[in-house]
């Protein structure tokens, strides 16, 4: 039997999909599942259950689920398996994924305009400015664009949207290499190899110290763990927006990517890793538990967050913490930025949970994801954000394509103005 491509994979399963949910809206469309307090609307609809996403969610005891399996099960896994599970809600087969990679190898070139625009850049712009940039200047690819111009019929706007995504998954791997390349170092690009898979050929890109092969496979646990957040986190909310108007995946992905670029966002993972530096250069080394109490103290008393700690959702330790602490002692155990992140996840949720502020006292993924590029030679820390791009670009794919496919409305919330809000309060 022939081997599927994931394009004719999702087209078998559409006509279900739409199905189920034209019955839906036709049997329960009117049914509330969400109300909006007046403290919500002011801050950010934290909560409020107003957009669809099938590809994964975050339970608060649980942590990131994706199509149904818990991320734990999926470290082991390759990204481009990942992408495939994200898309059609099942793994792929061997034959799948190596049919799969090969159509990605297919999409990889990137135009040298592109290269143009990077080199082009201030030295001083930040490594997000430069990918956002882009990918933005690659929208002149976009076969949904051509297509849409031409004249489509709406059923098939996913299939030019797929095209546009493999585009993007087959390039951003090799551009955020660049990125690095020409940002830090100046020195010339280094190509793929047509026989790595993605993670591995964008640690050779980036031209990482070889770790006796364990480079590659810290960049698909990276690359797997960061991959998708269910729908509503700023970058697969701005994705999703931007991509309602039908401005194509390059439109949309650039724009959730900028949106990954915030402080409270993508940015974050940069500060854990500072933070645990800081402590190691007031100490002279791998701090002592109760230097690290003392510390922590020090950071919550002077009025900042400890960084890597707490979160809007979770209220356990993040699983993909759990992977990269994993990790981290099987290939890093004697590093002693290793054993003080170890030594910060003994001691810091206590210090918290005695603080009595943060709802959630146990360490988020970026707690752990620093500490690992680090020991593996990326010390550039701007540049995390990068990676975390590169990841998460497959999660917001993935829900821009699922949700051309079903025909999803344009995104348009009513808001209040305060005037209104108080009339509104007062009438309660
Ligand atoms: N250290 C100190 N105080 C913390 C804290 C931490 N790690 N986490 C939360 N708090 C404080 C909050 O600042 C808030 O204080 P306030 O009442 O004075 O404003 C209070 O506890 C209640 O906050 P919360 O409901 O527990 O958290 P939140 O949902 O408002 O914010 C988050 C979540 C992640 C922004 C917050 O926990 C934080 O700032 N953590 C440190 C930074 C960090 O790790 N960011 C990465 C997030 C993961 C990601 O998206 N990449």
């Amino acid at each position: 039997m022939a081997v599927k491509t994931l394009k004719e994979t999702l087209a078998a399963q559409i006509p279900r999909l739409r199905k189920e949910r034209t019955k839906l809206l036709k049997e329960h469309g009117k049914k509330v599942i969400s109300e909006v307090a007046v403290a919500q609307a002011f801050g950010g609809m934290r909560g409020v259950k107003g957009m669809v996403c099938d590809t994964s969610v975050v339970e608060p005891d649980k942590g990131l689920i994706i199509r149904g399996k818990p991320i734990l099960k999926l470290k082991d896994k390759l990204p481009e398996e990942i992408f495939w599970l994200l898309v059609t809600g099942k793994l792929p087969t061997k034959n799948e994924v190596a049919l799969f990679q090969k159509e990605l190898r297919a999409h990889g070139k990137v135009p040298d305009y592109v290269w143009k625009v990077l080199k082009a850049m201030p030295k001083s712009s930040h490594p997000m400015a430069m990918l956002d940039t882009a990918i933005l200047a690659m929208e002149n690819e976009s076969a949904f664009r051509k297509r849409y111009a031409e004249g489509m019929a709406k059923t098939d706007y996913w299939e030019p949207t797929l095209e546009d995504a493999m585009r993007v998954m087959g390039t951003i791997h090799t551009i955020a290499a660049g990125v690095y390349r020409i940002k830090y170092h100046r020195a010339r690009l280094i190509k793929p190899s047509p026989k790595l898979d993605w993670a591995a050929n964008y640690a050779k890109m980036l031209g990482l110290p070889p770790r006796a092969g364990a480079t590659a496979k810290m960049m698909r646990l990276y690359l797997t763990l960061h991959s998708d957040h269910e729908g509503g986190n700023v970058s697969a909310n701005t994705c999703h927006t931007v991509g309602s108007a039908l401005s194509d995946a390059f439109y949309a992905v650039s724009a959730g990517l900028n949106g990954l670029a915030g402080p409270l966002h993508g940015l974050a993972n940069q500060e854990c890793l500072k933070w645990v530096l800081e402590t190691m250069d007031k100490f002279g080394g791998a701090p002592s538990k109760a230097q690290i109490r003392d510390y922590a103290w020090e950071t919550l008393n002077s009025g900042k967050v400890i960084p890597g700690y707490g979160h809007a959702v979770l209220r356990v330790t993040d699983p993909r913490f759990t992977a990269f602490l994993g990790f981290g002692k099987k290939y890093l155990a004697k590093e002693p930025v290793y054993q003080t992140v170890a030594r910060v996840y003994d001691v810091v949720p206590g210090v918290l949970k005695e603080h009595g502020k943060a709802a959630n006292p146990w360490p988020n993924v970026d707690a752990g994801s620093g500490c690992i590029l680090y020991n593996f030679g990326l010390q550039e820390f701007e540049y995390y954000t990068v990676l975390f791009s590169v990841s998460r670009s497959m999660g917001m794919l993935s829900q821009l394509v699922l949700n051309r496919a079903m025909g999803t409305a344009i995104t348009r919330p009513k808001s209040v103005s305060t005037a209104w809000m108080k009339k509104a309060v007062k009438a309660k």
